[in-house]
């Protein structure tokens, strides 16, 4: 169980840092396999439903920046989401009904692993409530090289920024000249392998590109209470889904508790992610594609 200051903290804040969220034995059996999806990702030669490729991907030095959905490709993602304390944290900070919305394991390659612009993911995704928030599971040790993930407090409880383009597309970026985002204000979180950020789906957060010599390795589950229910964009996948898939895929998604038919409507601030960016399937394709404006260039 969190302590009641960490659950004020992450309602004030918008995020908090649990250590020891997975045993070492299952985090290596993680690792393993992400090892595996890797090797196998060298016969790959474009991005499809498994891989993100990263620029400079090939088979010699395979560069990933996600396996998608890891959740519904191996067993062991989902036993990091339910055989260890992710689910009790998930009930302490989202209540007794929740959901996995979406799975996607961020590999940042080693020696320029692309960056993350700066965001919130409620300009992807908004839904009927925001009690919706991201775990960040630390495969491996995650420190200031290695392209960690980067958070602006508070920013959860401000509007919804622009992440459209000049040209009205959403790109998947906020500006980092826009008068209400400050670097300075950010707060980077590092951790020792088996730790895990929270961060609400309204946060702004972005990571900086991974130049050091080792990989980094995030696992996100996104998880939502029971009765928020999708307006637009969501995981692609749900969106394309019928009455009768979308409520067995729900139900294969309820965490814990139960499943909701009522969802709850709350005045939440909200920008729908339309017209798309030329090219979507994960965030560094509509970043690139919608020609992002980068917070990180040097
Ligand atoms: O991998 C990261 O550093 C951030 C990931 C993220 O914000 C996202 O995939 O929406």
């Amino acid at each position: 169980m969190l302590s009641s200051s960490d659950i004020e903290f992450y309602h004030e804040n918008g995020y908090i840092l649990v250590e020891d969220v997975v045993d070492p034995a299952l985090l290596a059996e993680m690792n393993k396999v992400t090892s595996e999806f890797i090797e196998a990702s060298r016969e790959i030669t474009e991005s499809d439903d498994v891989f993100d490729l990263d620029e400079g991907h090939s088979r010699e030095t395979p560069k990933l920046t996600r396996i998608k959905l890891p959740t519904k490709r191996h067993p062991v993602f989902a036993r990091g989401l339910r055989e260890s304390r992710v689910p009790e944290v998930l009930r302490d900070l989202l209540g007794e009904n929740v959901a996995l919305q979406t799975s996607k394991l961020n590999t940042k390659a080693p020696g320029g692993g692309a960056a993350v612009e700066w965001h919130q993911d409620w300009a992807f995704y908004p839904y009927s409530n925001d009690s919706l928030l991201a775990c960040g599971l630390m495969l491996e040790d995650v420190g200031q090289d290695n392209g960690p993930l980067m958070v602006i407090p508070g920013t959860h409880k401000g509007p919804v920024l622009s992440h459209h383009n000049s040209r009205g597309e959403f790109c998947g970026a906020i500006d980092p000249d826009d008068p209400l985002f400050d670097m300075d204000k950010a707060v980077t979180l590092t951790g020792r392998a088996g730790s895990m950020t929270v961060h609400h789906v309204r946060i702004l957060h972005g990571s900086a590109p991974n130049m050091s010599d080792r990989a980094r390795r995030i696992l996100f589950y996104e998880c939502h209470a029971a009765d928020a229910w999708p307006l637009l964009g969501s995981g692609s996948y749900i969106q394309s889904q019928g009455p009768k898939m979308l409520w067995d895929d729900y139900l294969e998604r309820m965490i814990i508790g139960q499943p909701s038919l009522e969802p709850r409507t709350e005045t939440v601030p909200i920008r729908l992610p339309l017209p798309p960016a030329p090219v979507g399937g994960s965030i560094f394709k509509t970043q690139k594609s919608g020609g992002a404006r980068s917070a990180f260039a040097t």
